[in-house]
């Protein structure tokens, strides 16, 4: 009788421990703020506009990176740093970046791609997103033009594209990273590199 009880306390513990870890790895979809219907061809925001709310930012970029720090195959490319402003795990899937503004969806993210709650991910901008050499790392189909242009996060949904975040930077120097000071929120400047962690000044 005694075995039988433990037993059965084993199972009920086991039981806990799997819903727990399923719990734990939840994944959500950002949730974005209510807005306006729009037209979708007239609501690209204007560059350098966060919207309010946004869960997820652009928080630094390189656009010409030497000697900083190499993809997961090895190659000096540039890269793009998002980071999740919100404790939950959010799933990039639906979600897209572009250097064009007449082309806001340009690359959607691959399917499964997730920023951890208040972490970090890198985005390689190098044109390896069809280079079966390239499953480690998450590879867009643009770089980023070291004289400068726009970046952006799109959402797309039924109410047309909304842009979460974007960045116009001027031209920018060999090896510097480009970030937002204070991290996650404050406006872009000059910063030390720090692919893939908080931003720092120094
Ligand atoms: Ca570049
Ligand atoms: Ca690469
Ligand atoms: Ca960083």
């Amino acid at each position: 009788m005694v075995k039988f009880q433990l037993t059965i306390i084993l199972i009920l513990l086991g039981c806990a421990v799997f819903i727990s870890c399923e719990k734990a790895q939840q994944v959500v979809k950002p949730t974005l703020p209510d807005m306006d219907p729009m037209d979708p061809v007239d609501n690209i925001m204007p560059p350098d506009k966060m919207m309010e709310g946004s869960p997820v930012v652009i928080n630094e970029l390189m656009a010409d990176n030497d000697n900083t720090v190499p993809d997961p195959q090895g190659d000096y490319d540039d890269w793009l740093e998002l980071h999740n402003l919100t404790d939950m795990a959010l799933s990039l899937t639906g979600l897209y970046l572009s250097d064009k503004e007449d082309n806001p969806t340009k690359w959607v993210f691959p399917e499964n791609t997730v920023i951890p709650a208040n972490g970090y991910l890198i985005v390689w901008l190098d044109e390896d997103h069809d280079d079966e050499d390239a499953t480690e790392g998450v590879h867009a189909n643009f770089k980023l033009s070291k004289g400068g242009e726009t970046v952006m996060l799109v959402d797309t949904d039924a109410r047309g594209n909304q842009v979460l975040d974007s960045i116009t930077f001027e031209e920018q120097e060999t090896d510097v990273a480009f970030g937002r000071w204070p991290n996650g929120t404050g406006d872009f400047q000059a910063i030390v590199a720090t692919p893939g962690a908080e931003n720092r000044a120094e």
